[in-house]
């Protein structure tokens, strides 16, 4: 027990002890906390822009204060060294970085995050950097974004930047989260910045953020000095249903990412599906040779699983598909017309997501099955729940505690089963700008009450508390 008048929630005698060296992290995104919107010489991103166009964000909210990290960095790392972290997964704003409008690299931005990488350093937390966590230049939008081949040199060109500036301490570098939300929400279903709804557009940006990984791979590898380690992070979905739906899913919503990333081709299932949206003639030659680089560990975001069946265009076609009510886009290009998305079995988190730590057990082993020699890492994982701070000061999220501990399980099982997971990270520290919810949606394993900007640990920051500091989760 933590203490003798509120003990740390789920956590019995006994339990689930996990490798020694198994990493717990917890993880955030620069949009979603920093604040500090134009500050420093920061420039706009296509997320800037979204936010303040009327009806893309709920209740009209931005990023401009968020959690106030950028201000609040010695709390914030006080916070991860009490909470016992072992890493701490952040991303980094390119338009800190490379403020395009001046074309050389921001040197307070840059210090932002070497004050960021120190102050883990110091706390003997290692440093998880992602390249890219979906906030893109608004200046590279402009110019044409993710569907542009320019983007992706672009996007090697601020790696080698940041690489040079901080690869002598980042312990793990992360290309990109989730291109899958990136090409798709961003430039298919239009509900993420930039808010585009075409169809064509989202398969080159697709392409084009895989080039963007094999370049910075290339580029962060050619200036770092400290031996890191090279991932990429994959919201890779764990779908259930009929065979040929499923596959179709796979194909668009994993494939596209893992087959030039792993194996060095586009398959041609995935090809034929959408050769009546694109010929893929942004496909160059030697292209898929940049994109398959070596990685150390593959990062994987898991919150729920996805049903489908095939669907003959008859009668009302149902579209759960966990996402954002679309305007008029698609998120799966050549395979929208032919599949339904089902209505999951409860229970459901706050986001309407169905709570399966199963289907994290599914994943995980038949990664491991096509990718055996592969090192896992979840990259995150974790609840949207509302919650509140009782008067006695205790935040008492029962339903992300048993959340949290399910998927904890979940982790421990497949590591039973041989597969290679390395650590896990709770999505996320702090609650923070759901993208296109705003602050509707907590994920946070701390509170933070977003009219003071004060943090409360929750219950269940409490128990990962816990778990991270023995390494043994709640049976
Ligand atoms: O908040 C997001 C995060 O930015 C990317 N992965 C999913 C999380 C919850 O929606």
């Amino acid at each position: 027990m933590i203490g003798s008048s509120n003990p740390a929630p789920g956590l019995a005698d006994g339990g689930l002890r996990f490798p020694d060296g198994f990493v717990f992290g917890a993880a955030t995104a620069s949009y979603q906390v920093e604040g500090a919107a134009g500050e420093d010489g920061r420039e706009p991103s296509i997320w800037d822009t979204f936010s303040r166009t009327p009806a893309k964000v709920w209740n009209g909210d931005t990023g401009d204060v968020a959690c106030d990290h950028y201000h609040r960095l010695d709390e914030d790392l006080d916070l991860m060294a009490d909470l016992g972290l072992h890493a701490y997964r952040f991303s980094i704003a390119w338009p800190r970085i490379v403020p395009a409008s001046r074309g050389a690299v921001n040197a307070k931005g840059v210090d932002f995050y070497s004050r960021l990488v120190d102050g883990l350093l110091a706390r003997g937390i290692r440093p998880v950097a992602t390249l890219y966590h979906w906030d893109l230049p608004q200046t590279l939008e402009d110019a044409g974004g993710w569907p542009a081949r320019d983007t992706a040199a672009a996007f090697g060109d601020y790696a080698a930047a940041i690489g040079a500036a901080l690869g002598d301490r980042v312990h793990t570098w992360t290309t990109l989260n989730e291109p899958w939300c990136s090409a798709f929400l961003g430039y298919g279903q239009g509900g993420h910045a930039p808010g585009r709804t075409d169809a064509a557009a989202a398969l080159a940006a697709a392409h084009h953020l895989n080039l963007g990984h094999g370049l910075a791979l290339q580029a962060l590898r050619a200036v770092t000095t400290n031996d890191p380690e090279y991932s990429v992070t994959l919201n890779l979905h764990a779908i259930r249903g009929e065979a040929e739906a499923v596959r179709r899913i796979d194909a668009v919503g994993n494939r596209i990412f893992t087959g030039p990333m792993l194996r060095g081709v586009y398959d041609d299932d995935l090809l034929a599906d959408t050769a009546h949206v694109t010929d893929w003639s942004f496909v160059r030659d030697g292209d898929t040779g940049i994109i398959h680089q070596p990685i150390d560990v593959l990062g994987v975001n898991y919150y729920s699983t996805t049903l489908v069946r095939s669907w003959d265009g008859q009668g009302e076609k149902q579209s759960s598909d966990g996402h954002k009510p679309a305007d008029g886009g698609t998120a799966w290009p050549g395979s929208d017309e032919h599949v339904e998305f089902l209505q999951q079995e409860g229970p459901y988190t706050a986001m309407g997501w169905n709570i399966a730590p199963d289907g994290l057990v599914e994943l995980l082993t038949s990664l491991r099955d096509q990718h055996p020699d592969l090192p896992l890492m979840i990259t995150e994982n974790g609840s949207a729940f509302e919650d509140r701070v009782d008067p006695d000061g205790v935040v008492r999220d029962a339903e992300r505690v048993d959340y949290l501990r399910r998927h904890l399980a979940a982790c421990h099982q497949a590591i039973e089963a041989g597969v290679d997971l390395r650590g896990y990270f709770a999505w996320s520290l702090l609650d923070n700008f759901e993208w296109g919810y705003g602050y509707d949606k907590r994920f946070g394993i701390v509170r933070v009450d977003f009219d003071t900007l004060e943090r409360t640990v929750k219950d269940s920051g409490r128990l990962y508390r816990r778990v991270a500091r023995t390494g043994v989760a709640p049976a």
